[in-house]
Order: structure tokens, then C-alpha cells, then sequence
């Protein structure tokens, strides 16, 4: 690919993302359900999320990585437009997608809520409420309120994406540091984890000005 060819194929696959909503616009929710590579791709997928990133957080000891985590657990942080979208919406994809009935074995996995405020901590406790009676037993789950938020790596951040042969390192170039908060790339890095709905997928896939190469690497995935 030449370079001015190069340019305007990133105008066209940048231009996707221009319209989203800003962080004032969105909400956020936060999810500890084991790995956080699963659940980034995921919420990803989800119609009305805006932007995904993974992190450390439900701790205390101070600058967390993953090499160094300290008490810390691996999340997944949502943002998402709460006129597509209700906490809710998100709760049930949350308790459907993890195992909440036992625990752990290292805190680094553990499932957690981490509530941004009161009412998302009272509708998680009675989501849980819920699942608790119908399940006859209790559940390992914890719910908190979310004290701070460390991103994680970038090598962690849709992981699925950039684990794509071609198109993920790609992307990752064309993007730079726009790759991680991108609506596009978090949409990508669920459907190449099998996630979202077929027809909105080919949708944004028609969307891209993408090289036969990296469509054909996507579409190997889907
Ligand atoms: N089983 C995974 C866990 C990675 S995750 C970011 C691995 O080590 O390959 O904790």
C-alpha cells in the first residue's frame, strides 16, 4: 500500500468513530469476571457500548500492574450510551457470563461488581438477591463500590483484535493511541471472539475501507 492510499483508508476507518459519544455523554459500570480479555471482547460486541478498557481495581495497594498487582482483580470498565442502554442490560450480561458460584482461586479473578454509585450497588445487590433464591444457594459474587480504576497494558487491551493475525497489528498501527478507546476496535475485538449480532457485524465490516487481506483475517474469525 502506498502511503497516500495508507492515509485514506485511516480517514475512512477513523471517520467510524467520530460521531461517539464523549465521557461526559456516557456511563460507566465495571466488571471483574475472571480473565478480563473475555469480557473486553464481550461488552465490546454490545449495540450501545461506546468504549471498553481493562484494568486493576477492587485493591488498595498503589500502581498495580500485571506483573505487580498487588490485592488487586482484573476488570473490564464499560462505557456505555444510557439511551441505548440500561445498567441493567449490562448487570444480565455480567451475571450470565461468569461463575459466580464459587469463588476464585486467586483474587486476581475474582467476581466483582464495582459500583460506580449507590444505585448501581442496589441493583446489583438485587440482581443477586434474585439469583440467590432461585438458585437455592448463595452466591460468591461480590459487590463494592469502585474506588480506583488503573488501565491495564496496552498488550491487554483487545486482546482478542490484536491477537488477529494481520489485521490486529494493523489496526493497532493505523490507530496508535487512539486504538483503546476506539467504538470500532472494541466492536471488532468482539466479533473476533464470536460475540455480537451477525448483521451489525457485516454491517461495520462494509463500513471499513479495509485491505482484502485484513478482511479476509476477520471474516477467518467471525
Ligand atoms: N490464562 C491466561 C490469563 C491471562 S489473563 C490476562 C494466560 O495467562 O494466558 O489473566
Amino acid at each position: 500500500m502506498d502511503h497516500s492510499s495508507r492515509e485514506s483508508t485511516t480517514a475512512a476507518v477513523l471517520e467510524q468513530d467520530a460521531n461517539a459519544l464523549t465521557a461526559d455523554e456516557t456511563k460507566t459500570a465495571t466488571f471483574g469476571m475472571g480473565c478480563f480479555w473475555g469480557p473486553d471482547a464481550r461488552f465490546g460486541a454490545m449495540a450501545g457500548v461506546v468504549r471498553t478498557r481493562v484494568g486493576y481495581a477492587g485493591g488498595t495497594t498503589p500502581d498495580p500492574s500485571y506483573y505487580s498487582l498487588g490485592d488487586h482483580t482484573e476488570v473490564v470498565q464499560v462505557e456505555y450510551d444510557p439511551a441505548e442502554l440500561e445498567y441493567d442490560d449490562l448487570l444480565e450480561a455480567f451475571w450470565t457470563n461468569h461463575d459466580w458460584g464459587s469463588t476464585a482461586p486467586k483474587r486476581q479473578y475474582r467476581s466483582v461488581v464495582l459500583a460506580a454509585d449507590d444505585d448501581q450497588l442496589a441493583a446489583a445487590e438485587r440482581r443477586r438477591g434474585v439469583l440467590e433464591e432461585r438458585a437455592g444457594r448463595s452466591v460468591a459474587t461480590d459487590i463494592e463500590r469502585l474506588e480506583t480504576f488503573v488501565r491495564a497494558e496496552d498488550y491487554h487491551q483487545k486482546y482478542e483484535l490484536r491477537s488477529t493475525p494481520v489485521v490486529g497489528d494493523e489496526l493497532a498501527a493505523r490507530y496508535g493511541d487512539a486504538f483503546v478507546d476506539s467504538t470500532v476496535v472494541a466492536r471488532l475485538n468482539g466479533y473476533v471472539a464470536g460475540h455480537g449480532e451477525p448483521a451489525r457485524r457485516d454491517e461495520l465490516l462494509e463500513q471499513l475501507d479495509l485491505a482484502p487481506m485484513e478482511r479476509s483475517e476477520l471474516q477467518r474469525r467471525f
